[in-house]
């Protein structure tokens, strides 16, 4: 997955880059302009065939720092590599059914290979090995990637059920999973804080609860795969920053990871 990702942030380094270069072409040919004093619209209207090869490369080592640079900052704000992350969740076809009880949650169900939930169990227990970060990749049906990352994810105890804790947002998706202490409910396990049942009104397994503005959630990873547009409201594998309540994505993955310290 990550590798997809990837990709999209390859396209945009290259974009990055040959914006970078049509600059600086235009920039030399303006300066050539200038010498020969001719007026600004023949230099927009000029090709870059003054420009000796020897100047290119001048150019393109100034583009690799920049790229250096790029790059570093990106990684300074989150990780994006492969190792050490466990993936949880995902969502990818809608090949397997998500609207399942406490017992199927508690254990896990679906295939690693494609789409499944890795277990409430397992989460728990990988909590006692140390501190985790967490990592949320989605895509709507029109190849737009967006991702959430949490520098804190907790996953409480079973007899405590499961809250969630998670802090330290940074993304582009919105962050629409910040949760304090918040339980997992499924459709036969309500423990929400809610005088109404939100796993079996939103049609999934979730830490659901009040969460301010919204009454249940305001993210549905666990909800129906429902293809895009909806009518139905916020059931679907919703993200409420990024398509609404009305969309349900194509793609998404939850994964976490051991923090260093
Ligand atoms: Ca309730």
């Amino acid at each position: 997955m990550c590798s997809i990702f990837n990709v999209q942030t390859g396209n945009m380094r290259q974009l990055f880059k040959y914006s970078l270069l049509f600059l600086m072409l235009l920039g030399y040919a303006a300066a050539q302009a200038d010498k020969q004093n001719i007026t600004k619209k023949e230099v927009m209207s000029q090709t870059p065939n003054h420009v000796n090869v020897d100047q290119i490369g001048d150019f393109e080592s100034e583009i690799e720092e920049l790229e250096e640079k790029f790059d570093s900052l990106e990684s300074s704000l989150v990780p994006t590599d492969l190792i050490g992350w466990t993936v949880f969740q995902r969502r990818k076809d809608g090949s397997v059914d998500f609207y399942k009880d406490w017992k199927a949650y508690l254990a896990g169900f679906g295939d690693p290979a494609k789409e499944f939930w890795l277990g409430l169990r397992e989460i728990s227990r990988l909590m006692k090995l140390g501190k985790y970060e967490l990592r949320i990749d989605l895509q709507d049906f029109d190849g737009h990637w967006k991702y959430a990352y949490y520098k804190n994810f907790y996953v409480g105890k079973e007899e405590d059920g499961f809250p969630l804790t998670t802090s330290g947002y940074v993304g582009n998706a919105g962050n629409n999973f910040q949760m304090s202490k918040v339980q997992f409910s499924t459709k036969d396990h309500d423990h929400d804080t809610l005088t109404y049942d939100c796993a079996e009104l939103f049609k999934g397994g979730w830490w659901y609860g009040f969460l301010p503005p919204s009454g249940c959630h305001m993210s549905n990873l666990n909800g129906k795969y429902l293809r895009g547009q909806h009518s139905s409201f916020a059931d679907g594998v919703n993200w409420r920053d990024f398509r609404g309540y009305y969309y349900s994505l194509k793609y998404s993955e939850m994964k976490m990871r051991l923090k260093e310290n």
